[in-house]
């Protein structure tokens, strides 16, 4: 009877004290996840959409805790943490964690869409690479089919930058860097105040969201063709990834190529994008010709260049799977 009585207050004690909180109440794991970018835009979207899925499904076995974006962690640091354990799941782009893996950038050169390396069996050859060098398991491929583009306030009429300063991230670095731009970096959120104050000229950012950032108020000029294509992936600590069961495995996957699917949206939300920075008053300078492929092939090779120079084992394997 005391015995009883005292395994019954002692569980009464520990209700009070542990409270239990509705996550594991729901017997669902919960994800705590950050983002390199700034919530609420463009390039965030379809991850929300994700998160928002998984969390209204009442049969989901997991429950994401979107944390925030720049504001809870800058960009820059997101590689460690995710590799670290900080934080469980991250989105975002290999320019953002060259200093954790300088191969990753290389994932921007890719020939072929999310899908198209699923099925080849190229996706789990890079999930083996970023397991090695990340500590994470590559989960989802965000935002292929939105591609990169300069921006910049002083006019050009070939494939030449010089006398031109660019706000860049590693992604479009040795590129404006080779066509003679002098460059310095900036994380995305200091972009306006760089242009604003004269700083820069121009800088480089996706065909998509530069709404997002103001950035329209203080561009004249969007230079076409766009390059690369921008690769903003999910990616899972492998330690958390390794203590999911099966199905929650099998969820997080299913779930992820749900959200590649949405990257087929893309090319009408650049059609739109089009329209809407024409209509703020924006003009395309269009590289033809021998200026345009001069262009294009001074994007890829100096991308290359960089990768080979900085992580040249790792590049290679990248390269064989992605070309
Ligand atoms: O900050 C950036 O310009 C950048 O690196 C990036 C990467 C992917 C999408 C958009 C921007």
């Amino acid at each position: 009877m005391k015995n009883k009585n005292f395994m019954f207050s002692s569980l009464f004690l520990a209700l009070l004290i542990f409270p239990i909180s509705s996550v594991f109440a729901e017997g669902k794991l919960e994800i705590r996840a950050i983002s390199g970018f700034a919530t609420n835009t463009t390039l965030t979207r379809t991850f929300e959409m994700f998160v928002e899925k998984i969390n209204s499904d009442e049969s989901s076995p997991i429950e994401i805790n979107f944390i925030g974006g720049p504001e809870a962690m800058p960009p820059f640091q997101i590689g460690n943490a995710v590799k670290n354990g900080v934080v469980d799941m991250v989105l975002s782009t290999g320019a953002f964690y060259s200093n954790v893996m300088p191969a990753a950038d290389a994932l921007k050169l890719t020939n072929y869409s999310p899908q198209q390396l699923r099925a080849m069996g190229g996706w789990s050859k890079l999930q083996k690479i970023w397991k090695d060098e990340m500590n994470v398991h590559l989960l989802a491929f965000t935002n292929y089919g939105n591609q990169f583009h300069l921006y910049t306030n002083k006019l050009i009429n070939s494939a030449q930058l010089d006398g031109q300063r660019l706000r860049v991230t590693p992604i479009y670095r040795p590129f404006f860097a080779k066509l003679g731009a002098a460059v310095v970096q900036t994380a995305p959120g200091e972009v306006y105040t760089a242009l604003e104050r004269g700083v820069v000229d121009g800088y480089g950012w996706t065909m998509q969201g530069i709404f997002d950032l103001g950035l329209h108020e203080q561009t004249k000029y969007r230079v076409d063709p766009g390059f690369y294509q921008a690769e903003v992936t999910v990616m899972v600590n492998q330690r958390k990834w390794g203590s999911l069961t099966s199905d929650q495995k099998k969820y997080l996957t299913d779930s992820a190529i749900w959200l590649e699917s949405l990257n087929n949206e893309n090319e009408s939300i650049n059609k739109i994008e089009r329209k809407r920075q024409s209509e703020a008053g924006m003009e395309v300078i269009e590289l033809q010709g021998d200026e345009r492929e001069k262009y294009l092939a001074v994007a890829r090779d100096a991308a290359w260049a960089e990768v080979m120079n900085n992580s040249k084992d790792v590049a290679t394997k990248i390269k064989s799977i992605i070309e």
